[in-house]
Protein backbone atom coordinates (compact mmCIF):
# COMPACT_ATOMS: atom_id res chain seq x y z
CA UNK A 1 0.00 0.00 0.00
CA UNK A 2 1.23 3.49 -0.75
CA UNK A 3 -0.54 6.70 -0.18
CA UNK A 4 1.29 10.10 -1.29
CA UNK A 5 1.21 12.97 1.14
CA UNK A 6 1.82 16.84 0.20
CA UNK A 7 4.74 18.31 2.01
CA UNK A 8 5.02 21.67 0.05
CA UNK A 9 3.86 24.16 -2.06
CA UNK A 10 5.54 26.79 -4.19
CA UNK A 11 3.81 29.39 -5.85
CA UNK A 12 2.85 27.23 -9.40
CA UNK A 13 4.81 24.16 -8.25
CA UNK A 14 3.62 21.57 -5.19
CA UNK A 15 5.43 18.22 -3.64
CA UNK A 16 4.81 15.15 -2.62
CA UNK A 17 6.27 12.22 -0.52
CA UNK A 18 5.64 9.05 -2.29
CA UNK A 19 7.77 7.12 0.78
CA UNK A 20 11.17 7.76 2.96
CA UNK A 21 13.42 8.19 -0.18
CA UNK A 22 11.31 9.37 -2.81
CA UNK A 23 9.89 12.87 -4.03
CA UNK A 24 6.84 13.68 -6.49
CA UNK A 25 7.37 17.27 -8.13
CA UNK A 26 4.47 18.62 -10.10
CA UNK A 27 5.28 21.07 -12.07
CA UNK A 28 1.70 23.33 -12.52
CA UNK A 29 0.26 25.20 -15.38
CA UNK A 30 0.17 28.17 -13.30
CA UNK A 31 2.12 31.09 -14.18
CA UNK A 32 3.46 34.27 -12.05
CA UNK A 33 3.93 37.33 -13.05
CA UNK A 34 5.79 40.72 -11.01
CA UNK A 35 5.60 37.77 -8.40
CA UNK A 36 1.91 36.93 -8.34
CA UNK A 37 0.32 33.88 -9.74
CA UNK A 38 -2.45 34.68 -12.20
CA UNK A 39 -5.96 33.12 -12.14
CA UNK A 40 -5.45 32.06 -15.76
CA UNK A 41 -3.06 28.71 -16.23
CA UNK A 42 -0.96 28.39 -19.75
CA UNK A 43 -1.69 25.01 -21.25
CA UNK A 44 1.44 22.67 -20.92
CA UNK A 45 3.58 25.39 -19.14
CA UNK A 46 3.64 22.54 -16.71
CA UNK A 47 4.72 19.93 -19.15
CA UNK A 48 7.34 22.20 -21.23
CA UNK A 49 9.19 23.13 -17.36
CA UNK A 50 9.43 19.28 -16.53
CA UNK A 51 10.64 18.28 -20.39
CA UNK A 52 13.33 21.14 -20.05
CA UNK A 53 14.51 20.25 -16.79
CA UNK A 54 14.92 16.36 -17.48
CA UNK A 55 16.61 17.38 -20.71
CA UNK A 56 19.13 18.80 -18.60
CA UNK A 57 19.41 16.85 -16.04
CA UNK A 58 20.32 13.95 -18.79
CA UNK A 59 22.83 16.25 -20.44
CA UNK A 60 25.12 17.30 -17.39
CA UNK A 61 24.96 14.24 -15.34
CA UNK A 62 28.68 13.91 -15.63
CA UNK A 63 29.36 17.10 -14.65
CA UNK A 64 26.87 16.93 -10.80
CA UNK A 65 24.46 13.76 -10.08
CA UNK A 66 21.08 14.58 -10.05
CA UNK A 67 17.80 13.75 -8.28
CA UNK A 68 15.58 12.44 -11.12
CA UNK A 69 14.22 9.07 -10.70
CA UNK A 70 11.46 9.40 -13.38
CA UNK A 71 9.10 11.61 -15.70
CA UNK A 72 5.77 10.13 -15.05
CA UNK A 73 3.43 9.98 -18.69
CA UNK A 74 1.76 12.96 -17.34
CA UNK A 75 5.24 14.94 -18.67
CA UNK A 76 4.45 16.97 -15.33
CA UNK A 77 5.35 15.01 -12.49
CA UNK A 78 8.83 13.72 -11.77
CA UNK A 79 10.04 11.09 -9.19
CA UNK A 80 13.02 12.45 -7.61
CA UNK A 81 15.35 11.05 -5.13
CA UNK A 82 15.27 12.59 -1.25
CA UNK A 83 18.11 14.89 -0.61
CA UNK A 84 19.30 17.32 2.31
CA UNK A 85 18.74 19.97 0.76
CA UNK A 86 21.43 23.26 0.96
CA UNK A 87 20.10 26.25 2.71
CA UNK A 88 21.30 28.68 -0.55
CA UNK A 89 19.98 29.42 -3.80
CA UNK A 90 22.97 28.52 -5.90
CA UNK A 91 22.64 31.30 -8.64
CA UNK A 92 25.05 31.96 -11.68
CA UNK A 93 24.98 35.23 -13.70
CA UNK A 94 26.31 35.62 -17.04
CA UNK A 95 24.84 38.84 -17.63
CA UNK A 96 23.90 41.87 -15.68
CA UNK A 97 20.00 41.92 -14.83
CA UNK A 98 17.66 42.25 -11.94
CA UNK A 99 19.53 42.25 -8.53
CA UNK A 100 22.45 41.77 -9.91
CA UNK A 101 22.34 44.94 -12.26
CA UNK A 102 20.57 46.48 -9.23
CA UNK A 103 23.13 45.57 -6.30
CA UNK A 104 26.59 46.56 -9.26
CA UNK A 105 24.43 50.16 -9.91
CA UNK A 106 24.51 50.76 -6.25
CA UNK A 107 27.97 49.01 -4.71
CA UNK A 108 29.74 48.52 -7.80
CA UNK A 109 29.68 44.86 -6.55
CA UNK A 110 27.42 41.78 -6.83
CA UNK A 111 28.23 39.42 -3.91
CA UNK A 112 31.36 40.53 -3.06
CA UNK A 113 32.59 40.19 -7.41
CA UNK A 114 33.98 43.36 -8.05
CA UNK A 115 33.46 44.02 -11.61
CA UNK A 116 34.35 46.22 -14.10
CA UNK A 117 33.53 49.84 -14.09
CA UNK A 118 30.62 51.33 -17.30
CA UNK A 119 28.89 48.20 -17.11
CA UNK A 120 25.20 48.77 -18.43
CA UNK A 121 22.43 46.92 -17.43
CA UNK A 122 21.90 43.35 -19.41
CA UNK A 123 25.74 43.62 -20.43
CA UNK A 124 27.32 40.16 -20.72
CA UNK A 125 29.78 39.44 -17.98
CA UNK A 126 33.58 38.18 -18.81
CA UNK A 127 32.91 35.22 -16.80
CA UNK A 128 29.71 33.88 -15.50
CA UNK A 129 30.02 34.54 -11.70
CA UNK A 130 28.19 32.92 -8.94
CA UNK A 131 25.68 34.79 -6.54
CA UNK A 132 24.34 32.79 -3.93
CA UNK A 133 21.51 34.25 -1.77
CA UNK A 134 19.55 33.10 1.23
CA UNK A 135 16.56 31.00 1.00
CA UNK A 136 13.66 33.19 2.14
CA UNK A 137 10.72 31.58 3.31
CA UNK A 138 8.47 34.21 2.94
CA UNK A 139 9.26 37.26 0.67
CA UNK A 140 12.47 37.76 -2.30
CA UNK A 141 15.87 35.79 -1.73
CA UNK A 142 18.39 37.98 -0.26
CA UNK A 143 21.87 38.34 -2.28
CA UNK A 144 24.86 37.26 -0.08
CA UNK A 145 28.38 37.08 0.08
CA UNK A 146 30.37 33.94 -0.84
CA UNK A 147 31.96 34.15 2.98
CA UNK A 148 28.07 34.30 4.08
CA UNK A 149 27.15 31.05 2.10
CA UNK A 150 30.79 29.43 3.44
CA UNK A 151 29.47 30.00 7.06
CA UNK A 152 26.38 27.98 5.70
CA UNK A 153 27.29 25.67 4.15
CA UNK A 154 31.46 24.67 5.24
CA UNK A 155 34.16 26.47 2.90
CA UNK A 156 35.11 23.52 1.36
CA UNK A 157 31.60 22.27 0.05
CA UNK A 158 30.75 26.08 -1.55
CA UNK A 159 33.89 25.65 -3.30
CA UNK A 160 32.45 22.45 -4.52
CA UNK A 161 29.11 24.04 -5.18
CA UNK A 162 30.57 27.25 -6.98
CA UNK A 163 32.23 25.30 -8.92
CA UNK A 164 29.67 22.47 -9.85
CA UNK A 165 27.19 25.54 -10.66
CA UNK A 166 29.69 27.67 -13.24
CA UNK A 167 30.30 24.54 -14.67
CA UNK A 168 26.32 23.46 -15.32
CA UNK A 169 25.76 27.28 -15.85
CA UNK A 170 28.55 27.45 -18.99
CA UNK A 171 27.07 23.96 -20.41
CA UNK A 172 23.59 24.73 -20.54
CA UNK A 173 23.96 28.06 -21.49
CA UNK A 174 26.69 27.40 -24.45
CA UNK A 175 23.52 24.49 -25.66
CA UNK A 176 21.34 27.31 -25.13
CA UNK A 177 22.85 30.24 -27.79
CA UNK A 178 23.95 27.91 -30.03
CA UNK A 179 19.95 27.38 -30.37
CA UNK A 180 18.96 31.09 -30.37
CA UNK A 181 18.02 31.76 -26.58
CA UNK A 182 19.97 33.47 -24.25
CA UNK A 183 20.18 32.19 -20.35
CA UNK A 184 21.12 35.40 -18.89
CA UNK A 185 21.12 33.56 -14.97
CA UNK A 186 19.57 30.61 -12.94
CA UNK A 187 19.11 29.23 -9.93
CA UNK A 188 20.42 25.96 -8.78
CA UNK A 189 18.78 23.77 -5.79
CA UNK A 190 21.51 21.36 -4.38
CA UNK A 191 21.10 18.98 -2.17
CA UNK A 192 23.79 16.01 -0.10
CA UNK A 193 22.66 12.48 -0.82
CA UNK A 194 23.06 9.34 1.81
CA UNK A 195 26.64 9.49 1.11
CA UNK A 196 27.17 13.24 1.21
CA UNK A 197 27.54 13.50 -2.25
CA UNK A 198 26.33 16.74 -4.13
CA UNK A 199 23.11 16.64 -6.31
CA UNK A 200 21.44 18.74 -8.54
CA UNK A 201 17.89 18.93 -7.48
CA UNK A 202 14.20 21.01 -8.57
CA UNK A 203 13.62 22.35 -12.11
CA UNK A 204 16.95 23.24 -14.01
CA UNK A 205 17.50 25.67 -16.29
CA UNK A 206 13.77 26.36 -17.13
CA UNK A 207 11.91 29.52 -17.91
CA UNK A 208 10.81 29.63 -14.10
CA UNK A 209 14.56 29.10 -12.73
CA UNK A 210 16.75 31.39 -15.02
CA UNK A 211 15.76 34.65 -17.37
CA UNK A 212 15.53 33.53 -20.94
CA UNK A 213 16.28 35.83 -23.68
CA UNK A 214 15.57 35.71 -27.21
CA UNK A 215 19.31 36.01 -28.98
CA UNK A 216 17.86 37.99 -31.94
CA UNK A 217 16.44 40.88 -30.20
CA UNK A 218 19.11 40.95 -27.43
CA UNK A 219 20.36 44.82 -27.01
CA UNK A 220 22.43 45.85 -23.86
CA UNK A 221 21.59 48.84 -22.64
CA UNK A 222 18.34 48.07 -20.84
CA UNK A 223 16.35 45.19 -19.66
CA UNK A 224 15.81 42.60 -22.15
CA UNK A 225 11.85 41.54 -23.53
CA UNK A 226 11.36 37.70 -21.56
CA UNK A 227 11.05 34.65 -24.04
CA UNK A 228 8.03 32.94 -22.30
CA UNK A 229 6.45 35.98 -20.45
CA UNK A 230 6.66 38.92 -22.11
CA UNK A 231 3.01 39.41 -23.44
CA UNK A 232 1.78 38.80 -20.37
CA UNK A 233 4.15 41.45 -18.39
CA UNK A 234 2.71 43.58 -21.82
CA UNK A 235 -0.81 42.80 -21.53
CA UNK A 236 -0.65 43.22 -17.84
CA UNK A 237 1.20 46.95 -18.13
CA UNK A 238 -1.30 47.71 -20.85
CA UNK A 239 -4.16 47.48 -18.08
CA UNK A 240 -2.58 49.71 -15.29
CA UNK A 241 -2.83 46.89 -12.66
CA UNK A 242 -0.84 47.68 -9.88
CA UNK A 243 0.83 44.45 -9.46
CA UNK A 244 -0.62 43.54 -6.24
CA UNK A 245 -3.01 40.44 -5.93
CA UNK A 246 -5.33 39.27 -7.10
CA UNK A 247 -3.88 39.59 -10.65
CA UNK A 248 -5.74 39.79 -14.12
CA UNK A 249 -7.23 37.09 -16.12
CA UNK A 250 -5.58 36.88 -19.33
CA UNK A 251 -7.41 36.78 -22.68
CA UNK A 252 -7.17 33.61 -24.98
CA UNK A 253 -4.56 35.36 -27.55
CA UNK A 254 -2.44 36.29 -24.58
CA UNK A 255 -2.91 32.73 -23.21
CA UNK A 256 -2.44 30.95 -27.29
CA UNK A 257 0.43 33.36 -27.41
CA UNK A 258 2.51 32.80 -24.56
CA UNK A 259 1.64 28.99 -24.46
CA UNK A 260 3.33 28.88 -28.05
CA UNK A 261 6.91 30.79 -26.86
CA UNK A 262 6.98 28.19 -24.18
CA UNK A 263 6.46 24.96 -26.72
CA UNK A 264 8.83 27.21 -28.79
CA UNK A 265 11.67 27.33 -25.95
CA UNK A 266 11.45 23.26 -25.31
CA UNK A 267 11.61 23.09 -28.93
CA UNK A 268 14.48 24.87 -29.95
CA UNK A 269 16.48 23.61 -26.69
CA UNK A 270 16.17 20.23 -27.08
CA UNK A 271 15.12 19.95 -30.52
CA UNK A 272 12.49 17.45 -29.73
CA UNK A 273 9.04 18.16 -31.26
CA UNK A 274 6.68 18.88 -27.82
CA UNK A 275 4.48 16.06 -29.46
CA UNK A 276 6.96 13.55 -29.17
CA UNK A 277 7.40 14.73 -25.53
CA UNK A 278 3.51 14.80 -24.96
CA UNK A 279 3.52 11.12 -26.60
CA UNK A 280 6.58 9.95 -24.22
CA UNK A 281 7.72 12.08 -21.65
CA UNK A 282 11.18 10.08 -21.40
CA UNK A 283 11.96 11.02 -24.85
CA UNK A 284 14.39 14.38 -23.39
CA UNK A 285 16.45 11.61 -21.09
CA UNK A 286 17.99 10.88 -24.68
C1 LIG B 1 12.84 20.13 -1.99
N1 LIG B 1 11.90 22.06 -2.49
C2 LIG B 1 11.41 23.24 -3.18
C3 LIG B 1 9.87 22.56 -5.00
C4 LIG B 1 7.64 22.95 -3.49
C5 LIG B 1 8.90 23.17 -2.95
N2 LIG B 1 15.04 16.20 -4.11
C6 LIG B 1 14.63 16.94 -3.04
N3 LIG B 1 14.85 16.45 -1.81
C7 LIG B 1 14.45 17.13 -0.72
N4 LIG B 1 13.81 18.29 -0.81
C8 LIG B 1 13.54 18.86 -1.99
C9 LIG B 1 13.95 18.18 -3.17
C10 LIG B 1 13.70 18.70 -4.49
N5 LIG B 1 13.51 19.14 -5.51
C11 LIG B 1 12.59 21.03 -2.98
N6 LIG B 1 11.69 21.89 -1.21
C12 LIG B 1 12.27 20.70 -0.86
C13 LIG B 1 10.02 22.98 -3.72
C14 LIG B 1 8.59 22.34 -5.52
C15 LIG B 1 7.47 22.55 -4.77
F1 LIG B 1 6.56 23.07 -2.75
Amino acid sequence: MSETVHVGSGKVRELYALDDERLLLVASDRISVFDVVLPTEIPDKGRVLTGLSGFWFARTRELCANHLLAIRDDGRSSECRKLTMLPIECVVRGYLSGSGWKDYRETGEVCGHRLPEGLRESDKLAEPIFTPATKAQTGHDENITREQAAELVGAERLAEVERVSIELYLSAAEHAAGRGIIVADTKFELGLDEDGRLVLADEAVTPDSSRFWPADEYEPGGTQPSFDKQFVRDYCESLGWDKTAPGPELPEEVVAGTRERYLAAFEQITGIPFDDYAADPEVVLG
